[in-house]
């Protein structure tokens, strides 16, 4: 008898777009092949949870005919690949979005064995024909991520990534892109070679060569990145072993042309902006609170049967942010009253529903499914954040924005190091807290306590919210004030990660 095998699976969904039809598709499924929720991540795309072997083909089949794939979700090449913009806003914001998915196409892997194992087709591959042109049999070294962000906002926390490309507009257009390189949050406890970093910008493209120019540094990390030690295998350690100098060379050699040298820019934040907007045509875009990206019905709130009664009459597009919050993008003007009177009718959250605090916060998903997990995540966020916008309350700063990023572990899928507050699980009831992260995903955080609960992470936030409120500068956040006022040291470089 074989043991009775369930799994995660993850759909690939370059910038977080999908149609009314595969909302209503994906929800039919999350019920007849999955645990009944959907789940957004925090790379814009969703999760099926507990996914029995025997219903892996046929959740897989139905989505092929939604024309949604997993290909690239998970495994060592390049993930889906994210963008913080809704590409109805602007045009600019739709030519990254286009450049978003050339690259994820570009990146992804051929092999027919998806076509093959999935989908019941026959092999189709012929004697001699390369399978897999560009990743070979090697694929790469490990998992790799790309970002697009146009500034001043970085919804996507672009230096999160392998490679971090930032928008650069000129004339009413996209001119190209600075690339930064070697970005990632994953580091293991007590192993002090494994750190959080971020993505170092090396030079610029023209926007025309972007698509190339993230193939030659996929080449690069395919052919030297550390195949021989796991932990050390992401592009974030191949570029602190070789140095940047280096990596400009190969990219001149690889990509044929060099870099330029860096335009000017400035990320100033990357929260989401909740409530409705309207574009230069006149079409309007509702961005909704989803607590931790969790979809179902739940006792209070009928998430999952709102956002499906939503689906069977909207007729633009949905928008997954990278923050697990969903846009409602491309209404018209005679479908917003409709759609804003379900959302009035299910008590859904625009973003006025819930406190600065908790509408800004993310968690990964950690316990009950990830086999990775220490201590609580997703299930633990409500509490905690209620507990720690109380205290913001009582000290007079409950209107603060303050981003709080809670990992169940050093993994960093909430990318935690990127949080003005952040917590990663140790064991069931214990965090590390990291502090001092700026709000544009300029800065990482870094160790302030290790190993406590919940009890002294209240008590550690108390006096730090005090002395905020009162010495604070006008318009400084708060983990521009721990650093300003010396609470929080400044980073030096990977060593110092580690150390309070
Ligand atoms: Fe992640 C592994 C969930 C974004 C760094 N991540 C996992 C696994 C698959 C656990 C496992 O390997 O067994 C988790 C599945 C949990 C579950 O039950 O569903 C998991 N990661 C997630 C998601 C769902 C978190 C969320 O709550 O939204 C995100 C899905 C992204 C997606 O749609 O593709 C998710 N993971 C991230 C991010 C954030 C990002 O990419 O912007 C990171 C940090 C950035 C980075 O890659 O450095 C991240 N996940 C990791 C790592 C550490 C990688 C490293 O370099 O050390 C692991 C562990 C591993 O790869 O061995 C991991
Ligand atoms: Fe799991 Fe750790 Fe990622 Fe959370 S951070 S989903 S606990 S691997």
């Amino acid at each position: 008898l074989e043991p009775h095998f369930q799994f995660m699976l993850r759909l690939r969904l370059p910038g977080g777009v999908l149609t009314p039809d595969q909302w209503l598709g994906l929800d039919e499924v999350a019920d007849r092949f999955a645990d009944g929720s959907l789940r957004l991540t925090t790379r814009q795309t969703f999760q099926f949870h507990r996914v029995f072997k025997e219903n892996l083909q046929p959740l897989i089949q139905d989505l092929d005919s939604l024309g949604l794939d997993s290909r690239g979700a998970c495994g060592d090449v390049n993930r889906n690949v994210v963008t913080n913009v809704n590409p109805h806003l602007s045009a600019n914001h739709a030519r990254v979005y286009d450049h978003a998915v050339q690259i994820s196409e570009r990146l992804m892997w051929r092999s027919r064995a998806y076509e093959e194992t999935w989908l019941n087709e026959a092999p189709k591959t012929r004697e001699g024909e390369e399978e897999e042109p560009f990743y070979t049999y090697r694929y790469l070294p490990r998992k790799f991520k790309v970002a697009i962000a146009l500034p001043p906002h970085n919804d996507c926390d672009v230096l999160a990534n392998d490679i971090g490309l930032i928008a650069i507009e000129a004339h009413g257009d996209i001119i190209g892109y600075n690339i930064a390189v070697g970005g990632g949050m994953g580091m293991t406890y007590g192993e002090t070679g494994t750190y959080p970093r971020l993505a170092s910008p090396v030079g610029f493209v023209p926007a025309d060569q972007v698509v190339d120019a993230c193939e030659a540094i996929a080449a690069i990390q395919r052919d030297h990145g550390c195949r021989t030690d796991r932990a050390h295998a992401r592009f974030k350690y191949t570029l602190d072993d070789y140095g940047l100098d280096w990596f400009k060379d190969r990219f001149a050699e690889v990509h044929g042309t060099p870099l330029e040298p860096l335009r000017d820019y400035t990320l100033k934040d990357s929260g989401d902006q909740f409530g409705w907007t309207e574009d230069d045509l006149g079409r309007h875009h509702l961005t909704l609170f989803i607590p931790s990206g969790r979809i179902r019905d739940f006792e209070q709130l009928k998430l999952r049967t709102a956002l499906r009664s939503i689906a069977q009459i909207h007729s633009g597009e949905f928008r997954i942010t990278c923050n697990q919050n969903l846009i409602i993008a491309g209404v018209s003007e005679q479908e917003k009253s409709a759609i804003q009177k379900l959302v009035e009718h299910y008590g859904l959250d625009d973003g006025s529903n819930s406190s600065p605090l908790a509408r800004n916060a993310i968690s990964c998903v950690a316990f009950p499914t990830c086999g990775l997990a220490m201590a609580e995540s997703e299930r633990y966020l409500p509490e905690l954040s209620q507990k720690v916008h109380q205290l913001m309350s009582e000290a007079g700063i409950g209107d603060e924005v303050i981003q709080l990023r809670v990992s169940g572990c050093p993994n960093g899928c909430a990318r935690p190091y990127l949080g003005e507050i952040a917590l990663t699980g140790k064991a069931p009831g214990k965090y590390n807290l990291y502090l001092g992260a700026d709000t544009g995903g300029n800065r990482l955080n870094r160790l302030y306590r290790e190993n406590i609960d919940e009890a002294q992470i209240l008590a550690d936030l108390k006096p730090l919210f005090e002395r905020f409120a009162r010495e604070r500068d006008a318009d400084e956040g708060f983990g521009d004030f721990l650093y300003r006022s010396g609470i929080i040291r400044p980073y030096s470089g990977p060593e110092d990660f580690h150390q309070p």
